[in-house]
């Protein structure tokens, strides 16, 4: 006990947030899990949601879940976090409308806190610019982290500076692949993660499978054939601000923090949601202009967030080679294909959805984590202007997903003990990528 306390202080004299301000700020929250069995309860629901936004009560009750039909049609888990004082209220209103609950996290503040635990062996590694797979990392770590892998990589990683964030943060993107003797073009995957900023194991898991396919790449022979066959763009934090503005003290508002964080002259919050920000739809649907400070807004225009900017110019210069997109963010357990704008199927959607299972089937395959593989309309609501509808119609790829990584009742505070095996499971869904993309578009374009 008395060990345990000492490691806690040392490293958390090294990060901002302080177990007593995780405390203070937490005390008394509970994640609590919610079925609905009836249209009545979904809509109940949903009205308490639009009462909340209206009364700016998100830090006190939060549905985390998307509302979609689906949730009734699938009997989906609904995740709500609730503060100690709103409780009594909330729940009588739940046994009121007879909606099932249960807690899935009783203790939010600790939960919370072990969630940026940085034990002195992650620390050291951080200090060293390296990353551990075993805590939640800074962005500084991050870019270091990438920086490293294209030194010591060299003949398989080349790292692009791709533009400043707002904040002036540099984004990078990694190129990993083994270039062709006779020089010509290979196949390419997109994968990005990290637009939403409390999406903590989305950049994880993202940054876990390149280091996975750079450093194994000498000795295990399914990455080396990834890496030979294919090309690999790597954006593995579209929204860094974001990323480091919900580590930078332990509030509700900051840690669940899902916009970028560009100041606007016309409104009192900062920021939009990036992921409603694309040219293709944009604010056709699931997206507003107001409230301001709504999760899902979508800026003044199309590319007001100069990071989507970034993204679409990197993605556009390589777009001849790309055969599948994956955007990656946390955390329903799903494989989303488009459109996400409206309850409309592309033209090729039996090819997704094979994809998309066979994806879902080798994650499961791995610990028996359950994804759905599903539109992204139905599963989740419209949202036009999202990465994935834009990687489709704008950047031409087949194959374009959004991926939502586990869950398992954790909401966005998924301890980082979960990080390795969210890596190892979402690698075997990138081998199926492989293999499809090798076997429908071979290995060179030219
Ligand atoms: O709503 C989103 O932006 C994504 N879900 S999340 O909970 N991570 O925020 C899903 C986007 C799905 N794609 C489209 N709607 N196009
Ligand atoms: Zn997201």
């Amino acid at each position: 006990m008395e060990i345990r306390a000492v490691v806690l202080l040392v490293a958390m004299t090294v990060t901002l947030c302080s177990s007593a301000a995780v405390k203070n700020h937490w005390l008394g929250y509970k994640l609590y899990r919610l079925q609905v069995s009836t249209q009545e309860q979904l809509e109940f629901l949903r009205a308490l949601d639009q009462e909340i936004e209206y009364k700016d009560l998100q830090d006190k009750v939060d549905i985390w879940t998307h509302l979609s039909q689906a949730v009734l049609d699938l009997k989906m888990p609904i995740n709500v976090i609730i503060s100690p004082e709103k409780q009594p209220e909330v729940l009588a209103l739940l046994e009121e409308q007879g909606i099932a609950y249960k807690v899935s996290i009783d203790d939010v503040a600790a939960a919370v806190e072990a969630e940026s635990f940085m034990s002195p062996a992650d620390q050291k590694a951080a200090d060293a610019g390296k990353m551990s797979w075993t805590a939640y990392h800074r962005y500084a770590t991050m870019e270091a982290f990438v920086q490293s892998l294209a030194q010591d990589y060299s003949d398989i990683v080349e790292l692009k500076m791709i533009g400043k964030s707002y904040e002036g943060r540099s984004m990078y993107r990694l190129k990993v692949g083994k270039p062709r003797a006779d020089g010509k073009k290979k196949p390419a995957i997109w994968m990005d993660s990290h637009i939403h900023a409390r999406e903590w194991i989305a950049s994880a898991t993202l940054l876990y499978m390149t280091n996975k396919l750079v450093t194994e790449y000498s000795r295990n022979s399914t990455v080396r054939r990834m890496v030979d066959d294919l090309d690999w763009y790597i954006l593995p934090v579209v929204n860094p601000d974001g990323l480091e503005h919900t580590h930078s003290d332990s509030s509700y508002s900051t840690r669940m923090w899902r916009r970028t964080r560009r100041i606007s002259p016309f409104a009192e919050c900062l920021g939009a949601d990036p992921n409603r920000n694309y040219d293709f739809k944009w604010m056709l649907s699931g997206a507003v202009q107001s409230p301001p400070c709504s999760d899902i807004n979508a800026g003044a225009f199309p590319f007001s967030e100069v990071e989507n900017l970034h993204l679409t110019d990197t993605a556009l210069e390589v777009k001849d080679q790309l055969k599948v997109f994956l955007t990656i963010h946390s955390a329903a357990q799903m494989i989303l294909t488009p459109w996400g704008y409206a309850l409309e199927y592309p033209s090729d959607i039996a090819d997704l959805e094979a994809l998309g299972r066979r994806m879902a089937n080798a994650i499961t395959a791995q610990y028996g984590v359950r994804y759905q593989v599903g539109s992204s309309t139905y599963l989740l609501g419209a949202a036009a202007g999202a990465t994935d509808d834009w990687g489709k119609a704008k950047a031409g790829v087949k194959y374009s997903y959004t991926v939502e990584l586990r869950d398992l009742g954790y909401g966005f505070i998924l301890p980082p003990s979960h990080i390795v095996p969210s890596g190892i499971e979402t690698f075997e869904a990138i081998i199926e990528a492989h293999r499809t993309v090798v076997a429908e578009f071979g290995t060179t374009l030219n």
